[in-house]
């Protein structure tokens, strides 16, 4: 069945630290919560990853690890999320078989997103939306109405991603999608928190 959670948070070098960020989201009640750096000494992701497995276990607040399965497995974490250039799920699958855990997977394309059916992910990214300086050689833009079409056409869980933040939100929201993710606009802000329920209450407001 289709989830519907609304924000889905991505943290990527957080002003405020991962630490806060992370407890900010277990405070908001954030559904999915991501774990996503780049470029930085392994021992350093596995303490960060510890962290945040402390910080949201026995909470509603899932949590997913971006790309590196071992650091997913030695954390614990909830789930992995799987670039469409990354280990095919399937093999993911075989080497975390333990019941529960998630398998999330990036798609750029209409025709991704159905491609994606193949491997019953447990919920697909569709993005980007928007341009984004955040991730590095980004598809091009699909736009909201594209990506809403796409959303609404998969029956995965699917969640949009790619310069969404609170002046874009609503036109999105309008387009039919119900789920989103972000980075840049809760990691840049000094109080995560805060602009966690902004971008909630836009979400909580809208009747879908
Ligand atoms: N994946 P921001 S876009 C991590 O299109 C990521 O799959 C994308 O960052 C995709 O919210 C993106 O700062 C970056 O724009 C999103």
């Amino acid at each position: 069945m289709k989830e519907n959670f609304g924000l889905y948070l991505i943290l990527t070098k957080p002003v405020a630290g991962y630490e806060e960020c992370a407890r900010a989201a277990v405070d908001c009640g954030v559904r999915y919560l991501q774990l996503r750096i780049k470029n930085t000494p392994p021992d350093v992701v596995l303490e960060t990853a510890y962290a945040i497995r402390a910080i949201t276990r026995g909470t509603a607040t899932r949590f997913i690890v971006n790309d590196d399965l071992a650091v997913a497995i030695e954390a614990d974490a909830d789930g992995i999320h799987l670039g469409q250039g990354d280990m095919p799920i399937e093999d993911a699958r075989k080497q975390w078989d333990i019941p529960g855990k998630l398998f999330g997977l990036s798609t750029h394309s209409a025709e991704q997103a159905l491609y994606a059916l193949e491997c019953s992910p447990d919920y697909i990214g569709v993005g980007p939306v928007f341009p984004t300086p955040t991730k590095a050689d980004t598809a091009p833009a699909l736009g909201s109405e594209e990506t809403g079409l796409i959303v609404k056409a998969s029956p995965l869980t699917a969640v949009a991603i790619g310069g969404i933040d609170a002046t874009n939100l609503p036109a999105l929201l309008d387009a039919g999608i119900g789920n989103f993710c972000v980075v840049r606009a809760v990691n840049a802000a000094a109080d995560p928190a805060a602009a966690i329920h902004i971008l909630q209450k836009i979400w909580s407001d809208h009747v879908f």
